[in-house]
């Protein structure tokens, strides 16, 4: 027990799979929240290892229900919460488990990074896990950031253009009643990176220039943790949102490169190399 409590960082949770290398998932939620300022804690819902023997697919685990729902029991248990970001889960029963845990408590943000696809499962599961994820966790969500691909399917409309990015973010509030920060990325046609933000009311179009032409990994994980450390540390929406496009853009400007075919964000990267 401690009384000085008051002047601690914000513990905002991340529960997320490991991805082994470090590029995404956990680590990359962990680091972003340290760059942030906020005090990072996990639970962990998998583990993935890429297989640099069969074209780095993922090889994907579920941690044990039972384990997850421990993880979580300790976690909230010690600290009050009010910040929570969802990273892969990964199957149904990951799903109903975090479900579970989330509603046994009010929450001011749940940050949703509705990762729909895991390359390496086997598409009937994963399909499952879309449908779960829809049902189960995007009505608890106070704040999404799909991708072009779950902006697509979460829509249910094709994205090729910014006009469809704005169409399918207008969708997926209306669906979802979360604030929406749809994510472009390299995928719309033009020289800028582009993200759209909707919270029902404001619409808002965050734009940098591309960096490069090819999706670097952690990128969507480190994009939703700045997003939940910002709200943790009560920014509004918007303002969390063009600090997260900020922080990834830096990110992605500071890249580490490996003997893997695709580089990662390096969350505080321009600080460190001063
Ligand atoms: O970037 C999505 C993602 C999230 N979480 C984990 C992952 C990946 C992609 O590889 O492995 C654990």
């Amino acid at each position: 027990m401690s009384n000085t409590q008051s002047s601690a960082p914000p513990v905002t949770l991340t529960i997320a799979g490991s991805e082994a290398t470090g590029g995404a998932g956990a680590q990359a939620d962990l680091r972003t929240f340290q760059e942030l300022g906020v005090y990072g804690i996990t639970a962990l819902t998998c583990i993935v290892s890429f297989d640099p023997a069969n074209e780095w697919q993922h090889r994907f685990v579920p941690v044990d229900q039972q384990v997850i729902a421990d993880q979580l029991e300790a976690i909230q248990t010690t600290y009050p919460l009010t910040t929570v970001k969802l990273g892969m889960l990964g199957t149904p029963a990951t799903i109903d488990t975090v479900a579970t845990s989330l509603k046994s408590q009010e929450w001011d943000n749940v940050v949703l990074d509705p990762v729909l696809i895991c390359k390496g499962q086997e598409p009937g599961a994963a399909l499952d896990t879309d449908q779960a994820l829809t049902a189960k966790i995007l009505p608890l969500a106070t704040f999404v950031t799909p991708n072009h691909f779950e902006a697509e399917s979460l829509s249910g409309i094709s994205i090729r253009t910014l006009e469809d990015l704005k169409e399918a973010a207008r969708i997926i509030h209306r669906k979802s009643g979360a604030v929406v920060l749809a994510k472009g990325g390299v995928r719309i046609e033009g020289p800028d990176a582009v993200d759209v933000y909707f919270d029902g009311e404001t619409l808002e179009v965050l734009s940098t220039p591309k960096i490069g032409d090819v999706a670097v990994s952690g990128a969507g994980c480190t994009l939703a943790a700045a997003v939940a450390a910002e709200l943790a540390k009560g920014a509004t929406p918007l303002d969390a949102a063009r600090t997260a496009k900020e922080f990834v853009t830096e990110g992605i400007r500071n890249r580490v490169t490996s003997n893997a075919p695709f580089d990662a964000v390096r969350q505080g990267g321009a600080r460190s190399s001063d």
